[in-house]
């Protein structure tokens, strides 16, 4: 059979992929024919075939911890939330769905919600991600509008990348503008960190967190001043520019005062002003730097303003362009899933509604929005929402505030969670649990970054009972009594009727329109082609706004003023530290997936906390120390990196780790629920923080073949470490040598098999090692005050068949006989290549990345370590030293 050709679930690059599977294996590679990556992978993307296998999936219906029936379980469903609608009105239910549906699944789940049950209640994690965005379109271009395409950003001649770490969140993307760059393409990072983008660009400037506002406003003054704004363009196309020019004056513009409020130095803000006044094809990408901010609207509108008073816009290689995270993230935005619009882009005007309705024949739509995700997880903590669905995503692990969103999960009446893992941090709180169909089983279309619409198809059999999310839905939506509406039998069917709603009644002053593909045909959705709205019958779109017409009334875009304020709690004296929270390079999300590649976990095997070196020695910490990381809300515990990539007084957690694998380690629990107020979006980005050591009085680790959880009793700072063929466990307690032995107790009960030991009372340690017939089973070391080997040999023994007498007796030093321990980071995730390794080729002589390379195989597969490679060959020092 030829290799069939879907897309990357993760990032919205929105990756094709070639796969071809037999059984669960999965021989995959990049689709060379799709238009986002010709062919490249990512780490994450490559990994995809070890994350296929079946184990932890949740393969049947479940209530509480039953095994159910579908009729069962969704007949439970449906009498739940149509009592609970019956009794308090559809605004007592609601629905929190995801990026990760397929439109398909987005479209059903917004048509049963604003169009049978009659409440906007349903609201997406798109929320989290990218509603600052989209209010900022809505304001600026009449909808939510992404005006460029990935042709852009290699037509350009200048990148900026406002709050954006390509380099790891959109690697395959970063890969294409490297290749730019080369051509002489100028990159220029706006970010409080030296991230890998960051260290490869021409500019780097570490901002003080959240004065974007003011940086971008400082700009548009500038080019006011200089006399580079298109007059021209502003005349024909655009209003509201006296407004804001009238607004800049009220404030001190000057380069020197914009620098000291951005806590930058005045010679990179005038080199950045100047950069952008000389280029005319720029392209600024904004991502979760500007969109995750109490002020992430006014962010999006500043840059949005630059952008019109210049005209670059709807020009090649000239464009604002908000990159989405989610592989449909697009596709919910469309569809509706957002509680603040109804699908295909309307609003919620009389006329729109009325539009709505018609069409689906619907007997109530919602008079105005619904909540939005934090007020919606508030609504259940106050009782107000009585049923809450949750789709695609893991909201006990990812929203702010996260320890009130379990309280609030742990206290609602009906909890329903569609997911396609048996073990979820979310799914913890269910009453009924739907096994959906994963990655490679269902089958639908998603819409990336650029509007490209692509089909996701199905490479393997639908494994167990699991079923696509559009489908259960439209089951209960018929057992709730609306079958005429929800009647589909295949995605094909699904997709033309939302294609169709696009279509309806639409004059042509809807953008969002795909006329072109009403009436396709189920081979014709089989077969479809990456395509980007809008699609009319002559084909799919590139760029917007080429014309200079606009989706509002008047058909000028409108340049709205923004105004410039700090974080939305500032850091005092108890709270000193900025923290900040996003994403590292081989991760995805709360790791249900990229997890399960045990090739994933090796450059960032556990969660940490980038310090500055300056505020580590104020705190007492040291590199590699765990640490306390304390906010008003929680507090976690993590490993301390230092690292001058962080500016003073900010430090950065990932957002990654769970109760699953560290519990200790979530960062989302100390996260304040500050949200703007017009998106209400959160501000994961800036939480006043402080750091402590944690002062462990002893720690170990245990490698065996199954995994183990933090065992209840025991307050321990626990991390699982999946490996291939086993699970290494790190931990560390305060406790005494009482609480050692509990642990040792609980982790070889029932062990039998031939043990070594070794004991060294005066280090407070023990090494244990258990073999079963000629295999490790298991290995437990524990210190007080010394130290520990490396873990990586004796992970490699849990490989092998059977173990040699040399190899037994190194067992309790933990070391390979006669071979040296490298314990420096991995960098090449692909090609297992650590850091010692690099720096050993580069100190032979290897110059750049191309050449280390070829001598170390390092990023020579998906290329996202090549960043760093540079790093270890030219390390920079941070350019704040003379700031303002
Ligand atoms: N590897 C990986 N890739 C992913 C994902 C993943 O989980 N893993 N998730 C996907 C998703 S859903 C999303 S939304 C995207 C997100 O992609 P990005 O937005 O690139 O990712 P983040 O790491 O969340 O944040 C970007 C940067 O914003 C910076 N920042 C923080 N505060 C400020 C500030 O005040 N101003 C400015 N200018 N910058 C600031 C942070 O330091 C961080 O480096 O990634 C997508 N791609
Ligand atoms: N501190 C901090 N928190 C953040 C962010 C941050 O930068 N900092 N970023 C925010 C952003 S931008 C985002 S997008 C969110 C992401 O946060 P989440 O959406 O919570 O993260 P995921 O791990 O992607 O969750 C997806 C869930 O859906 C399941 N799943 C996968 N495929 C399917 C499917 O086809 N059907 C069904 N039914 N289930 C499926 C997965 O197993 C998993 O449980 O996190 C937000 N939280
Ligand atoms: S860049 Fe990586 S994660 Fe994103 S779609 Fe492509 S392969 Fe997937
Ligand atoms: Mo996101």
């Amino acid at each position: 059979m030829a290799p069939r050709r879907s897309t990357c679930p993760y990032c919205g690059v929105g990756c094709g992929v070639a796969g071809q599977a037999s059984g669960r294996d999965l021989t995959l590679s990049g689709d060379a024919a799709h238009p986002a990556n010709l062919g490249r992978l990512c780490s994450k993307g490559g990994a995809l075939a070890a994350t296929v296998g079946l184990e932890g999936r949740l393969l049947h219906p479940m209530i509480r911890d039953r095994r159910a029936t579908w009729d069962e379980a969704t007949a439970l469903v449906a009498r739940r939330f149509s009592e609970t609608i019956a009794r308090h009105g559809p605004g007592s239910v609601a629905f929190y769905v995801s990026g990760q549906l397929l439109t398909e699944d987005y479209y059903a789940a917004n048509k049963l919600m604003k169009g049978f049950i009659g409440s906007a209640n349903i609201d997406t994690n798109s929320r989290l991600c990218m509603a600052s965005a989209v209010v900022a379109h809505k304001l600026a271009f009449g909808a939510d509008l992404v005006p460029g395409c990935y042709e852009d950003l290699e037509l350009a001649d200048l990148v900026v990348f406002a709050g954006h770490n390509a380099a790891w969140t959109h690697p395959v993307l970063f890969r294409r503008m490297e290749a730019a760059r080369a051509r002489g393409q100028r990159h220029l990072v706006i970010d409080p960190r030296r991230t890998d983008t960051a260290e490869v660009a021409d500019l780097h400037l570490p901002i003080a967190p959240q004065m974007d506002v003011r940086l971008w406003n400082g700009l548009l003054a500038d080019l006011i001043a200089r006399g580079v704004i298109d007059r021209g363009y502003i005349a024909a196309h655009v209003a509201g520019f006296a407004e804001v020019e009238a607004e800049l004056a009220r404030t001190d513009q000057s380069i020197s005062a914009v620098a000291a409020d951005c806590g930058l130095a005045a010679r990179d803000v005038e080199r950045f002003f100047q950069l952008f006044a000389e280029t005319p094809r720029t392209v600024s990408l904004f991502s979760m730097g500007s969109n995750q901010s109490a002020q992430g609207v006014a962010k999006g509108l500043a840059i949005i303003n630059a952008h019109l008073a210049t005209g670059r816009i709807g020009k090649p290689g000239a464009c604002p362009f908000s990159i989405t995270g989610q592989p449909n993230a697009m596709g919910g935005r469309e569809t509706g899933g957002m509680a603040t619009t109804l699908a295909g882009h309307m609003d919620f005007d009389d006329e729109a509604r009325a539009r709505v309705a018609r069409f689906w024949g619907a007997p109530h739509t919602p008079s105005g929005p619904g909540l939005k995700a934090v007020e919606m997880f508030e609504a259940v903590h106050e009782g107000r929402i009585k049923a809450l669905w949750i789709m695609a995503t893991n909201p006990a692990v990812s929203m702010p505030d996260a320890g009130r969103v379990r309280e609030a999960l742990e206290t609602c009446p009906f909890v329903v969670v569609s997911d396609c893992m048996e073990a979820t941090d979310t799914l913890d709180y269910a009453h009924v649990k739907l096994p959906a169909l994963a990655w490679g089983e269902k089958d639908g279309a998603v819409t990336n970054s650029e509007r490209r619409i692509s089909r996701q198809r199905a490479l393997f059999e639908a494994p167990g009972e699991a079923r696509a999310d559009w489908r259960i839905v439209a089951d209960v939506a018929t057992a709730m009594g609306f079958g005429d509406a929800f009647s589909w039998r295949a995605a094909a069917q699904v997709f033309r009727e939302w294609a169709r709603l696009t279509a309806y009644e639409n004059d042509g002053r809807r953008i969002l329109n795909l006329s072109g593909l009403v009436g396709l045909t189920p081979e014709g959705y089989e077969a479809l082609e990456p395509v980007q709205w809008p699609v009319t019958a002559a084909g799919g779109t590139a760029r917007l706004f080429a014309s200079g017409r606009f989706q509002t009334p008047d058909g000028r875009a409108r340049m709205v003023r923004a105004s410039a304020q700090g974080p939305a709690q500032p850091t005092g004296a108890a709270y000193p530290l900025a923290l900040n929270t996003g994403r590292i390079r081989d991760q995805w999300h709360t790791l249900t997936r990229t997890g399960l590649a045990p090739d994933l976990w090796r450059h960032a095997p556990e969660p940490f906390v980038e310090v500055h070196p300056a505020d580590a020695a104020a705190a007492g910490l040291t590199d590699g120390a765990l640490t306390r990381v304390q906010t008003a809300r929680g507090e976690a515990v993590a490993l301390a990196r230092l690292t001058d990539r962080q500016r003073p007084g900010a430090i950065f957690m990932p957002m990654h780790w769970t109760a699953a694998y560290a519990p200790s380690g979530r960062v989302n629990p100390l996260v304040a629920p500050s949200i703007d107020a017009r998106s209400g979006q959160p501000e994961f980005k800036h939480t006043p923080a402080r750091v402590r050591p944690y002062r462990e009085t002893w720690r170990g680790f245990h490698i065996s073949r199954r995994p183990w959880a933090r065992p209840a009793r025991l307050d321990l700072v626990w991390r699982r470490i999946p490996q291939a063929g086993c699970h290494l466990h790190e931990f560390a307690g305060r406790g005494d040598v009482e609480e050692r032995e509990a642990l040792r107790k609980l982790l070889l009960a029932g062990v039998s098999g031939d043990g070594l030991r070794f004991e060294d009372p005066a280090a407070g340690a023990l090494r244990e090692a258990f073999l079963a017939g000629d295999r490790l089973d298991r290995v437990l070391f524990t210190t007080a005050s010394g130290t520990l080997p490396p873990r990586d040999w004796l992970v490699e023994l849990f490989a092998s068949e059977a173990l040699g007498a040399g190899d037994r007796a190194a067992l309790l030093v933990g070391r390979a006989p006669g071979r040296p321990a490298d314990a420096s980071p991995i960098v090449c995730a692909c090609r297992n290549v650590r850091a010692a390794v690099i720096g050993k080729a580069v100190a032979a002589g290897a110059a750049n990345v191309d050449a280390v390379a070829e001598v170390t195989g390092a990023g020579t597969n998906c290329g996202s370590c090549r960043p760093e490679i540079a790093r270890l060959i030219a390390p920079r020092r941070l350019e704040t030293a003379d700031a303002a």
